[in-house]
């Protein structure tokens, strides 16, 4: 039985307001935010204002206050029979947080902690530099503790800080979306030996690896990726991706081609070692997942529960890459609130990696530091 539902406005990491649920069961209240993307997927579920969603709550509060429902599957059922396939009715925020709010009303246990990827340069649209690439992500693989990993973490993004300062000046320390530097560089290569410079400065070479998300719908248009000042055909800009994954010897490229191109992602899969993560063109969205699957498009899949819309069909999504043997990334959004459930929902869901940005700026420290808590509790 939901006993009562409350909804309010609350300030996001980009100084927009997002939508703070509070849900009433066996007599508790349970709090839960959610976060919004900029470089978001064309087919993500539908997000509208915090404005319209406070005004949408009223009816959604009248639908949903004392309904009962056995468990969460049931709740998200009808959450979707109500609020539309893509949530267009009520908006996407009111429905995702009422089901994160029920999903720790239900007693969950944290089995494992995953390996947290970092990112520690933004460009494209998390930036105001010249980079065309979205993300540059350390992976401390080696690493046995999750403490450790962000012992070695801390360590890089310091390094390279200095590297940074020393180099282009204190201006080049500014950081962007994510609390990663955002440097006045103008290559994907040199971004990626400065990081490459930074782990072997701290002597771990060999036990972090390096991860891109390149978000490249973002710098795709008319036939052509404009990066780094080229211009490639996709043949080329194929090549280029695959000679840089080699070089760096990239752990996992995401979105490496535009949203539409599985049929790219799959000629990029057969040429390179590196893991490739599908966001954009998989929007967590089963549809999406399985037309990937079916092509050999990506080989991991990024998981985010506001893509989709409810906790059920992100465990859908879940499932699926365990089925399918591929592995997969809890995400966070550039976006975010203090809200730290994304770093629970990884340990309960058993999730062999998480992206949270940076490890700097509340909004991203929140969810390692609920990692490093859940690490003291398992032990
Ligand atoms: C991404 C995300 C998070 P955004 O592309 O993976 O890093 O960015 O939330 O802006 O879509
Ligand atoms: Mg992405």
């Amino acid at each position: 039985m939901i006993d009562d539902i409350r909804a309010r406005k609350i300030i996001n990491s980009r100084a927009k307001w997002a939508i703070e649920i509070e849900l009433k069961r066996k007599g508790k209240w349970f709090r839960a935010s959610v976060p919004a993307g900029k470089s978001r997927g064309k087919n993500e579920a539908v997000q509208i204002s915090a404005e319209q969603s406070m005004k949408k709550f009223i009816e959604f509060k009248s639908i949903i206050k004392h309904h009962e429902f056995q468990n969460q599957e049931e709740l998200d059922n009808f959450l979707i029979e109500s609020g539309g396939k893509n949530k267009e009715k009520f908006g996407v925020d009111l429905i995702l947080a009422t089901s994160i709010a029920y999903f720790q009303s239900e007693q969950q246990k944290a089995i494992s902690l995953p390996t947290p990827m970092l990112n520690i340069i933004n460009g494209g649209m998390h930036a105001g530099n010249d980079l065309s690439i979205q993300e540059f992500m350390i992976v401390p693989l080696k690493a046995e503790k999750f403490s450790d990993k962000i012992q070695i973490a801390l360590d890089v993004y310091d390094a390279l800080k200095k590297i940074l300062e020393k180099k282009y000046g204190s201006s080049a320390i500014n950081v962007g979306d994510e609390g990663g530097f955002a440097p006045p560089l103008k290559t994907t290569e040199e971004a990626l030996m400065l990081i490459e410079k930074a782990i072997e400065e701290v002597g771990r070479k060999g036990e972090v690896s390096i991860a891109l998300d390149c978000a490249a719908s973002s710098y795709f248009n008319e036939g052509e990726y404009s990066i780094d000042s080229w211009k490639l055909s996709i043949e080329d800009y194929i090549d280029y991706i695959s000679e840089i994954s080699k070089k760096f010897n990239l752990f996992s490229i995401e979105d490496p081609l535009h949203e539409e191109n599985f049929n790219g992602f799959s000629q990029l899969l057969r040429k390179t070692k590196s893991l490739i993560v599908g966001d954009d063109i998989t929007v967590t969205n089963l549809e999406l997942i399985e037309q990937a699957h079916k092509l050999k498009s990506i080989n991991a899949l990024l998981v985010k529960p506001n893509q989709i819309g409810t906790i059920t069909e992100t465990l859908n999504a879940i499932n699926f890459c365990r089925k399918a043997g591929w592995s997969w990334i809890i995400s966070h959004r550039s976006g975010e609130t203090e809200s730290s459930f994304i770093a629970d929902f990884a340990a309960i869901t058993e999730s062999p990696f998480i992206k949270a940005g940076a490890p700097a700026r509340s909004e991203r420290t929140a969810k390692y530091n609920q990692l490093l808590r859940i690490e003291e509790s398992l032990e």
